[in-house]
This record gives structure tokens, C-alpha cells and sequence, in this order.
């Protein structure tokens, strides 16, 4: 029997809304792969489409919870993180990989911070470069189109792409010393929405698309990096891996839109996860 894989996701706690933890927790689980957590701050809400929300940052806990990780030699098989809230917490996240990983452990940053041409707006315009430094010590890299632009200093451009365009992306994604990259958002149509996904050991560039559902649906990102990290643990490549969270991602809107569930809530991928465990072979 192989021994389970662990991963540690390292987002905020959002308690209404779906997404980063209580997104990454049951998904990841649901793959078959012990999830442990590192908490950054605690939400009422997610800050896309609720006012007013409570924010208790965790930032003076990383540390110590760190520290306590190391005095116990724990082991990760992947370290997942999303949604950081400040320089101070990227700088911390940034070290805590120095100290918790060991020779094979699989880091997967998702470099949360802009959507549709625009940084969030909590964020400040020097964030990017914070940000890119903690990209350079991911294995692998998750960004959208607006994100990846702020990575490698283009200005953005709104779809339709062309295969060129998101493959000279890439390459400058790859100039910063990423092994893997995975651009979501990517689309050369009206009808299809998907990622490009990329290895620099092997120069391959692959595509994974679906059927493109009109309409922001808030956190499906983290929906996505988690079904990626999950089948990248289960021993999926990275295009296979990506072709399984794309089609976890796409399904998960659909029931959303056809239920007409309020968007603020986040997207019911709950109802795929028995289908998840099927096509991994779990059950
Ligand atoms: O889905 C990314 C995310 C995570 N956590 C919080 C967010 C967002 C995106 O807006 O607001 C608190």
C-alpha cells in the first residue's frame, strides 16, 4: 500500500463563499490526499460580492506555527498556496518553503491579485513584484492572463488570444525560472475557455479547454488549483492534471448557473467530487 500523500495549503479561512480553504480542504481530501492547513487570516465573507466584511490577520502566527512544524521534522508532499494578504505574508510564505520542504516536495503557488486587467484592490502596485519573487521558488505556477501580464511586465490585453500570444507568455513566464506553468483564462474564441500549460524541462505546451459558461463565478481559481494539486499527488502529469481540473472546474459552474445559485456563494463542486474520486480511480 502506497503511504498517503500530505499536502499543506496555505490560504484564508473565508467562512461564507467558497473558496481558498474551505475550497482546497474538501477538494484536496477528496482526492485521496491528507490535507493539512496554515491558515493566513480570517474572513466573515470573501471580499468579491459581500460588504463589510471582518478581517483577523494571522500573520504573527505563521511563524510560530512554523517553527512548531520544523521542532516535529514534518513532511509535505505539496505545498499549495493561494490568496496572501500582504508583503509581510509572502516574505513569511516565501521562508516557510525554505524550511518545510524536503527533496521532493511539490510547491504550487497560485499568484492571487488581479482579475480582468485590474489588481485587486487591496493590493498595492509594487505587490506584482513581491509576488514574482515567491513565483521563482514554485515548481509550479497558476496565474491567469491579468496575473501573468503584472508577472512579466506586459500591459494586459482582453481575449480573444492567439496561440502565439499566450505561447510568448509563456516563454516569459518559463525567463523566470518557473519548471511548470499552467495560465488559466486562456481563450481564442467566444466558446471555449481553458489553460495553457507548460514545462520548461521539456519544452511542451499543451492546451486544456471546456465549454465557456458567461459569468464571473467567484472562486472558481481555487476550485481549480485544488483538483490540480490533487491529481498532480495522484500521479498525474501536468496536462493530464489540468485536463481533470478544467473538466471538474467547467462542471461545477454549470450546476451553479443551472441552479441559479446567487454568485457571492461560490459554485457547488461539491456535487462532483464523487466523479472526482471515479476518474482518479479511487473508487
Ligand atoms: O479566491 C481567491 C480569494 C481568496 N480569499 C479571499 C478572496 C479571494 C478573491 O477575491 O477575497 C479572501
Amino acid at each position: 500500500m502506497n503511504q498517503q500523500k500530505r499536502v499543506l495549503a496555505i490560504h484564508d479561512i473565508s467562512g461564507v463563499g467558497k473558496c481558498s480553504l474551505t475550497v482546497a480542504l474538501p477538494i484536496i481530501s477528496a482526492t485521496g490526499v491528507e490535507t493539512s492547513v496554515l491558515p493566513t487570516a480570517i474572513l466573515s465573507t470573501h471580499t468579491g460580492g459581500f460588504t463589510g466584511f471582518t478581517y483577523r490577520d494571522l500573520t504573527d502566527d505563521i511563524d510560530p506555527i512554523v517553527k512548531h512544524w520544523q521542532s516535529l521534522h514534518l513532511r509535505f508532499d505539496g505545498i499549495y498556496t493561494g490568496f496572501l494578504g500582504s508583503f509581510q505574508q509572502i516574505e513569511l510564505i516565501g521562508r516557510a518553503f525554505e524550511k518545510l520542504k524536503s527533496a521532493d516536495t511539490l510547491i504550487l503557488v497560485d499568484p492571487v491579485m488581479a482579475d480582468d486587467g485590474e489588481l485587486y484592490k487591496i493590493f498595492t502596485p509594487a505587490f506584482p513584484a513581491e509576488m514574482r519573487k515567491l513565483c521563482q521558488k514554485a515548481d509550479i505556477i497558476i496565474p491567469n492572463i491579468t496575473e501573468t501580464c503584472l508577472l512579466v511586465g506586459e500591459p494586459y490585453k482582453p481575449g480573444p488570444y492567439t496561440k502565439a500570444y499566450i505561447e510568448n507568455l509563456l516563454v516569459k513566464l518559463a525567463a523566470l525560472g518557473v519548471p511548470k506553468i499552467v495560465i488559466t483564462g486562456v481563450h481564442f474564441d467566444g466558446r471555449e475557455l481553458g489553460v495553457a500549460c507548460h514545462d520548461a524541462k521539456t519544452q511542451k505546451t499543451d492546451y486544456a479547454f471546456g465549454e465557456r459558461i458567461e459569468g464571473y463565478f467567484h472562486g472558481t481559481g481555487d476550485v481549480f488549483g485544488s483538483v490540480l494539486m490533487g491529481a498532480l499527488m495522484n500521479g498525474k502529469n501536468l496536462h493530464a492534471a489540468s485536463r481533470i481540473a478544467v473538466d471538474f472546474t467547467v462542471a461545477s459552474i454549470r450546476r451553479t448557473k443551472a441552479a441559479g445559485t446567487e454568485k457571492r456563494y461560490g459554485v457547488n463542486f461539491e456535487a462532483c467530487l464523487p466523479k472526482l474520486a471515479q476518474t482518479l480511480g479511487l473508487i
